[in-house]
């Protein structure tokens, strides 16, 4: 499934990220794939109050906008879906599902857009086409004759907008389970858990605004010059205003480094006009791969021993005192974790945490920034407290310039979770829903995606349904998903592109093809448009502006809304016709629902759209007693033998998760190949092998091995005993029992490796 080693070349990193570059580079994609005019007009409604809102990543928009609000990876993505390319029936009718196995992902999302309903019947080696009604009454059957509603999975990606993911979850409900895993379970879901219990709300406390008036900003455990490169900009604006910024990561990225905005309109003065790149991070940390607890601790533990040493220095005892509870057992954890212990685990000197606790100490209001690099660990949940402990401290929250800001990933993940996406519900949510739609909701929790691919491996979960996403190439233990999902009795993918899912079919399968967000979307009552939520509580809406791919293709509202009807019958008072012909009555209804929509339909239309209520950003914590909570935790040592290397798994700057645009990753000096593995030049060393050789990885937990083969060896700074590779091609080696405490979030940042030559 390789297409790439011969051509593999590797340079050392640049220095600088964005800039001229990236604008360049964004043009080539959008007009290569897209045509010029179609290009230019997707890109001045791109981010713009009204327009398309980019499929790329959560971060929001500013209120003044330029008209170029956009990013190279938000062309990417734009012009990956609005791509002239097309794929149909005869393109399967040549290609069987074994073939097209075999090609690479790469591979598969270039062929183009799916144009038409297919169906893999069992016993057949091709998709063939068939149409929309037999599609869903085929599917609905199958779901009326499970043994019972738990039989079947209902995953939902992350681009999913509000009104359909608010339908989709009605009616799973109404059909009568919870099984509504989701991306987020395998991304933010560590977050979410940990501000649940400490704030009382899973969500940012910033706004885009904080960034022009804060001291500080922290950035760990993220990659934003390649996951969310408009917040490049928001860091740079507050470098100018005067701002210092701390990047922990074990690699050193060169956006957090160093930027050129590539948008002169923001009056930054490193403008692309005048090439002078902008000093990003003020000191990096080079973190050892799951070292951040330690960080964290060690940060805290610093600033303790100043506030001892001249008290209240450095604390923000009226704050701690009226707002929280819980300091005295965070002070006994701090003081029974040693610092030997910290730097052993951080990989950090007593000199990198006295410069970077002197800067918080220094800072009247500090912001962190966090992504997949603290999410995706045994400790996340534990670690991202320590995060909003260190906070706590210092009082900085829920004042301007301060808060906490975790960035989430896909465009809609989100609002996805606020619309009730979600293997549980909240009691408020539980109650509205049986009010407006007067059904008793299923009581069980249901499975989220570990859990998920369990069920369906032993036989438990015989349907496997997707709005979205790319379930068998994102998940961890590719092996293991692949035959959890052909052990299904019926997979159902609602997609835009072929990807592996789809290659990896149950006994039957199905490809619904839906709009793209660019799309229009035309309906009994005229166009439509619906709305996101970004990582900052602002929902606005999203309107496409290109005629669809083909005719054939589907709403996934109205998709839902078919299915619903099929599968329900008569049994179902729900008005899913109206819903489908005008998603004004959707939002109508979701006001009712779902807390902090009032006026839905109004305020969505305002330019910009509104914000949702965030207490935690005026120091109201809706937590049982009111107040935010230290969660103090045990330092929690990895075990690592020796011979054995911990892997992260990282994105190249050519890919969105599992849709790979081109083989490059140009901030990291990688041109033409994927199959890579970052190591330091000791461990090179110490393994026998050399910069540019061939290995094969072996990953080792309690309940076996696994392996990949033919990875190129690349010498790169990142720390003693850790290495980097990308994901999904290391995803086989992630075992399925490997999850965050309390998240269930797969540990896709920390996995115990071996490396040897290739054999
Ligand atoms: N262009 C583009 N944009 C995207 C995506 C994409 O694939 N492409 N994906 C979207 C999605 S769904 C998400 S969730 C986000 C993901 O955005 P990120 O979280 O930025 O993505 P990752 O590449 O997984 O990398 C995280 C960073 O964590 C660092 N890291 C790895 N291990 C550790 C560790 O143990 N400690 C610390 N401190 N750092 C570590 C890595 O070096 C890397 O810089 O981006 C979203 N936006
Ligand atoms: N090893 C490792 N594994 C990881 C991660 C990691 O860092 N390391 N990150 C995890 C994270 S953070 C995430 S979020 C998951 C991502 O998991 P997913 O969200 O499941 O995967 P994506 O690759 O984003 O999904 C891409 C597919 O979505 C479909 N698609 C695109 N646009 C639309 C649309 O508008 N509607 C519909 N219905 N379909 C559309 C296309 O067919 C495309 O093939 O992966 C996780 N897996
Ligand atoms: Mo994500």
């Amino acid at each position: 499934m390789k297409d790439e080693s011969a051509k593999l070349n590797i340079t050392p990193p640049p220095e600088t990220s964005a800039g001229i570059h990236a604008v360049t580079n964004a043009l080539r994609h959008l007009f290569g794939k897209m045509g010029v005019v179609r290009a230019t007009r997707g890109m001045l409604t791109l981010n713009q109050k009204g327009g398309i809102d980019c499929q790329s990543c959560a971060w929001p928009d500013p209120d003044h906008r330029t008209i170029n609000e956009f990013c190279e990876n938000g062309a990417k993505a734009l012009s990956d879906e609005a791509t002239r390319k097309k794929i149909g029936q005869e393109f399967f009718a040549s290609h069987s599902v074994d073939e097209l196995s075999s090609k690479t992902d790469h591979w598969l999302n270039q062929q183009g857009r799916l144009t038409e309903p297919l169906i893999l019947r069992e016993g057949s080696e091709y998709y063939e086409p068939i149409k929309w009604d037999d599609a869903i009454a085929l599917i609905a059957n199958k779901l009326n004759n499970l043994a019972s509603p738990d039989e079947a999975i209902f995953y939902t990606s992350g681009r999913t907008s509000n009104e359909a993911a608010f339908l989709y979850q009605l009616f799973v409900r109404r059909f009568g389970t919870n099984n509504l895993p989701d991306c987020s379970n395998m991304c933010h879901e560590s977050t979410s858990v940990a501000l649940a219990e400490s704030i009382g709300l899973g969500k940012a406390t910033i706004r885009l605004e904080d960034f022009e008036q804060t001291d500080l900003v922290i950035v760990i455990g993220q990659n934003p010059g390649t996951n969310a490169p408009r917040m490049l900009s928001s860091l740079a604006a507050a470098k100018k205003a005067g701002a210092k910024m701390i990047a922990i990561n074990p690699l050193p990225e060169v956006g957090l480094t160093s930027f050129v905005d590539p948008n002169p309109q923001h009056g930054n003065p490193f403008s692309v006009l005048g090439f002078r790149p902008a000093k990003l991070a003020d000191i990096h940390l080079p973190v050892r791969i799951g070292g951040d607890m330690a960080v964290l601790k060690g940060l805290m533990k610093f600033l303790l021993e100043r506030e001892r040493r001249v008290p209240n220095s450095t604390f923000d005892h009226e704050f701690i005192a009226a707002k929280t509870e819980g300091y005295d057992e965070l002070i006994a954890t701090l003081d029974e974790t040693s610092w030997d212990e910290i730097y052993t685990a951080s990989g950090l000197s007593r000199e990198q945490f006295e410069e970077a606790g002197e800067m918080i100490a220094a800072s009247n209001g500090f912001i962190t920034c966090w992504a997949m690099g603290v999410t995706q660990h045994v400790e996340a949940v534990a670690t991202i407290q320590d995060i909003v402990n260190l906070h706590l401290l210092r009082g900085a929250i829920g004042k301007p310039g301060a808060g906490l800001c975790p960035v989430r990933g896909h465009s809609n993940v989100q609002g996805d979770r606020t619309m009730g996406i979600w293997e549980k519900m909240t009691p408020v949510f539980r109650d509205n829903l049986e009010r407006e739609f007067a059904f008793d909701t299923p009581e069980r929790d249901g499975l989220n995606t570990v859990e998920s691919i369990a069920s369906m491996r032993d036989g438990r979960a015989k349907v496997f349904f997707a709005m979205g996403g790319n379930f068998a190439a994102a998940s961890p233990d590719t092996k293991a998903v692949s035959h959890a999902l052909q052990n299904c009795d019926l997979t159902v993918q609602v997609i835009t592109k072929l990807n592996r899912t789809a290659l990896t079919p149950g006994r039957t399968s199905i490809i619904l093809p839906c709009l793209g967000r660019s799309e229009i979307d035309r309906q009994a009552s005229g166009d439509q448009f619906v709305s996101t939520e970004s990582t900052m509580l602002n929902v606005q809406m999203s309107k496409g502006i290109f005629e669809p791919a083909s005719d054939l293709l589907q709403s996934e509202i109205r998709i839902v809304c078919q299915l619903a009807k099929a599968t329900l019958g008569d049994e179902s008072e729900i008005d899913w016709d109206g819903f489908a012909a005008d998603y004004d009555r959707i939002r109508d209804t979701i006001e009712r629902v779902v807390p902090g929509f009032d006026d839905y339909n109004e305020r969505v239309r305002v330019p910009g759209g509104f914000y949702l209520p965030n207490p935690p950003r005026e120091r109201n914590f809706p937590t049982a007693s009111g107040k935010a909570h230290f969660r103090p935790s045990v330092l929690e040592k990895i075990d690592l033998p020796p011979g054995r290397l911990l892997m992260t798994t990282i994105r190249s700057h050519d890919q969105f998760n599992t849709t790979i645009y081109g083989l490059d990753d140009r901030y990291r000096g990688i041109d033409g190949g994927r199959h890579v593995i970052f190591m330091n030049e000791a461990d090179i060393a110490k393994h026998g092998l050399s910069d540019r050789q061939l290995v094969d990885i072996t990953s080792h937990f309690d309940d076996g091995e696994r392996s990949v083969s033919g990875f190129t060896v690349v010498e790169y700074k990142i720390p003693a005993g850790c290495c980097a590779a990308y994901f999904p091609e290391a995803n086989p080696l992630i075992p399925l029992g490997s999850r965050a405490k309390r998240s269930f979030t797969p540990t896709s940042k920390c996995v115990v490796v071996s490396v040897r030559p290739a054999g």
